[in-house]
């Protein structure tokens, strides 16, 4: 595929409600590349499955995905915006990575050890072969970059020996993508335990900032966050909780840690929980709004949706169209 420009590619899964973990840590990032880069965002329902799903959940959240998407700031006149279901060639080019992912390989990805352990009941071969799907999805665009929280580190880099031995063996088929991730906000923790990550799937409601949480929710989980015995607010290995604290308003304020630090000296937790909290109020707001006006035209948000899959769709099939060739398969 001869490119005119880089590509960006994003996924987030419907799998629960938006944190603010998830919008800190990748869909406030998204925006940023459509200036200078062709944008694939998906919204990855086909990996939700891998843990089991409500069906009538799935779908109002595949709709609030897109909205939130939209309410981010990404125009679907700039970024292509889609379902990942809706678009076939990622199940197929899926099929075929599997069977140049290692089996070695798969058993050593932390998110299939952790998630197989919440699902002890529920260790599906799809939970297994998450990454081949997850490859298949960025190697389908050509991808040069994929914004994502740190969390997803270790599976960028198994598409990338995945793209590196196809190429070995069939030169010139994939474009070896590149993680981007920044290094404040890439790994939010619990509010309630700030020594683990802030995960959308998380039961205590404390924990979490969601982004559609209404302004005293937020300012209330932010009151209750766990900090850390002393005082002093300064970033510190000692201090995971204020730690986390501080780089969640440096993300939502753009202040560098020297000067939050400095603007808190001498400021007890009380004061500085209440500043975060308002700031990330403040920052998720615009947001809400957008997202509620659009929630309400349904018929809008299929439309982007069916536009962003057949935009989708012509890229994918191109080089789906190459890898079947270069396979040997025959092709009709
Ligand atoms: P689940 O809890 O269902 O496993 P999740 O909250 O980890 O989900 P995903 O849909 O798997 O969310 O992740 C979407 C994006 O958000 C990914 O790029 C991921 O790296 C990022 N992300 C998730 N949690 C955080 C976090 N706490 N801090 C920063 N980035 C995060
Ligand atoms: N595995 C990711 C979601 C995801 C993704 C992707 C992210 C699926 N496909 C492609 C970036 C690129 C997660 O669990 N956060």
């Amino acid at each position: 595929m001869i490119k005119d420009r880089k590509i960006s590619f994003s996924g987030i899964q419907p799998s629960g409600n938006l944190t603010l973990g998830n919008y800190l840590g990748a869909l406030k990032n998204f925006a940023e590349f459509t200036d200078n880069y062709k944008c694939f965002y998906c919204i990855v329902d086909e990996h939700a499955i891998t843990v089991r799903q409500v069906p009538a959940d799935l779908r109002r959240r595949t709709y609030e995905m897109m909205a939130l998407y939209i309410a981010c700031g990404l125009d679907p006149d700039r970024a292509t915006l889609y379902v990942q279901s809706h678009v076939p060639a990622h199940a197929e080019l899926a099929w075929i990575l599997n069977c140049f992912t290692m089996f070695g390989e798969l058993s050593r990805m932390t998110q299939f050890k952790e998630k197989s352990a919440r699902h002890a009941d529920n260790i599906n071969a799809g939970l297994f072969t998450y990454p081949s799907l997850m490859a298949a999805d960025i190697l389908l665009y050509q991808t040069d970059v994929v914004p994502v929280g740190i969390d997803q580190k270790q599976h960028l880099e198994l598409t990338r020996d995945i793209a590196i031995r196809f190429n070995q063996l069939y030169p010139d088929t994939f474009t070896i993508p590149e993680p981007v991730i920044k290094k404040t906000g890439m790994k939010i923790m619990s509010l309630a335990d700030p020594t683990k990550k802030m995960s959308k799937s998380d039961e205590n409601e404390n924990a979490t900032v969601r982004i559609l949480d209404d302004r005293d929710t937020i300012i209330r989980k932010f009151r209750r966050a766990v900090t850390d015995s002393g005082s002093g607010i300064r970033v510190s290995d000692d201090k995971p909780g204020v730690t986390n604290l501080i780089s969640i308003y440096s993300c939502c304020t753009g202040k560098s840690t020297e000067e939050i630090e400095r603007e808190f000296e001498g400021k007890g937790y009380g004061d500085f929980k209440l500043a975060v909290g308002e700031a990330c109020a403040d920052l998720l707001s615009p947001v809400q709004t957008e997202f509620y006006r659009l929630m309400k035209d349904k018929a809008y948000l299929e439309q982007m949706m069916k536009k962003g899959a057949e935009e989708a769709s012509y890229y994918a099939q191109k080089t789906l169209f190459k890898v079947r060739r270069k396979l040997g398969f025959v092709q009709l």
